[in-house]
C-alpha cells in the first residue's frame, strides 16, 4: 500500500482539530451529517496542499489552516453531491455508506449546503477583508461553473456518451483540478506570496490535481475498497482515462503529469521538496 508521506500526520492532525472546532454545534440531523462526512477517514490531501505551499512560501501554517480548512470543506461538500442518486448514486464513501443512505437526500443535501457556507464564512472571520475577499473569489471561482460545478455538470451529461480525450480533460480540469489550483494558491495567499510564486504554485497543482483524477479513475478499476473506502466500477457508464489509455497508460500518463507539476517547482529549489514528495505519492498512490 502507497500511503500518504510521512510528513502527512501532523498536518492531518492540525486540519481534524480545526474542522472539528469550525463545525456548528447540536445534534441535529443537520449538523450530524455535516460532521459524518466532514470528519470520516480522508486522506486531506487539499488542506495539506494549501498549509505546504504556505510554508514554502514564508508564511505560518497557523494562518493558512483557515484557508486549508475552506478547501476540505468544499471538498467534503462536493463528495456527498457526488454520490447522491440523481449523480452518482454511489453507496461508500471514505470507508462508510454514503451520507445519503444514513440522513436521507433532503438532508444530505442541505448538509452539503451547510459544509460550502462553511467554509466561506470560515475564510471571512479569518482574514482581514482585503485578504479575505480574494481567497472567497477563488474558492468562487474553483467551485463555479469554470471548476467543480462545470466539470460535475459536463461529466453527468457525458455519461454513456461518446466523448474525445480533449474532453475527458477539460472535465477533469474542473472536477479535479480546479481545487487542487485553489488549495494552493490560497496557500500562497496567506503567506503574502509574490504573484509569480502564486502562479508557479498553481500550475504545479493544476497537473497534479489531473494526475490525481486519472489515478481515481484507475482506482474505480484497479482499487481495493478497502483502501480507497469507495465501492469499485462505479464509473463503468463513463468514459475515462483507463478506458481511453489502459491501466498501464492511465498510470503513465499520470507520472508524465506529475513530472510537468514537479518542473512548476524550480524557483523554490529545495523548499518545495515535500510538493515534490506529494506528487510522487500522488502518481503511485493505491489510496
Ligand atoms: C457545490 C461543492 C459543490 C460541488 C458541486 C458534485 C460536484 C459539483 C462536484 C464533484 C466533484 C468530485 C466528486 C470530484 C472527484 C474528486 C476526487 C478525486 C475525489 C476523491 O478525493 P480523495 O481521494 O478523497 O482526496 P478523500 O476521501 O481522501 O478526501
Amino acid at each position: 500500500m502507497a500511503s500518504v508521506p510521512s510528513f502527512f500526520a501532523d498536518y492531518q492532525r492540525d486540519v481534524d482539530a480545526e474542522l472539528t472546532r469550525l463545525l456548528p454545534p447540536g445534534d441535529g440531523a443537520v449538523e450530524r451529517s455535516m460532521a459524518y462526512t466532514l470528519l470520516a477517514p480522508s486522506k486531506r490531501v487539499r488542506p495539506v496542499l494549501t498549509l505546504l505551499c504556505a510554508d514554502i512560501c514564508g508564511g505560518s501554517t497557523a494562518r493558512a489552516l483557515p484557508a486549508a480548512c475552506a478547501m476540505e470543506l468544499i471538498h467534503a461538500s462536493s463528495l456527498m453531491l457526488d454520490d447522491l442518486p440523481s449523480m452518482d448514486d454511489a453507496p461508500l464513501r471514505r470507508g462508510r455508506p454514503a451520507n445519503h443512505l444514513e440522513f436521507g437526500e433532503a438532508i444530505a443535501i442541505l448538509a452539503a449546503f451547510g459544509l460550502l457556507t462553511l467554509a466561506f464564512g470560515t475564510v471571512a472571520r479569518a482574514y482581514d477583508p482585503p485578504l479575505a475577499a480574494r481567497v472567497s473569489a477563488l474558492m468562487s471561482d474553483a467551485v463555479g461553473p469554470a471548476g467543480l460545478i462545470g466539470g460535475q455538470a459536463a461529466d453527468l451529461l457525458a455519461t454513456e456518451q461518446e466523448i474525445d480525450f480533449h474532453m475527458l480533460e477539460r472535465i477533469h480540469r474542473g472536477k479535479t483540478g480546479a481545487l487542487f489550483s485553489a488549495a494552493a494558491t490560497a496557500g500562497g495567499m496567506t503567506a503574502g506570496a509574490s504573484p509569480d510564486a502564486i502562479t508557479s504554485l498553481a500550475a504545479f497543482a493544476k497537473n497534479l490535481g489531473l494526475a490525481f483524477q486519472i489515478i481515481d479513475d484507475l482506482l474505480d478499476v484497479t482499487g481495493d475498497p478497502r483502501e480507497t473506502g469507495k465501492a469499485i466500477r462505479a464509473d463503468a457508464k463513463k468514459t475515462t482515462f483507463v478506458s481511453f489509455s489502459g491501466v498501464a497508460g492511465a498510470r503513465q500518463l499520470a507520472g508524465e503529469l506529475c513530472e510537468t507539476a514537479d518542473r512548476a517547482l524550480a524557483p523554490f529549489g529545495h523548499r518545495a521538496d515535500r510538493l515534490r514528495e506529494l506528487s510522487a505519492f500522488v502518481a503511485g498512490r493505491s489510496l
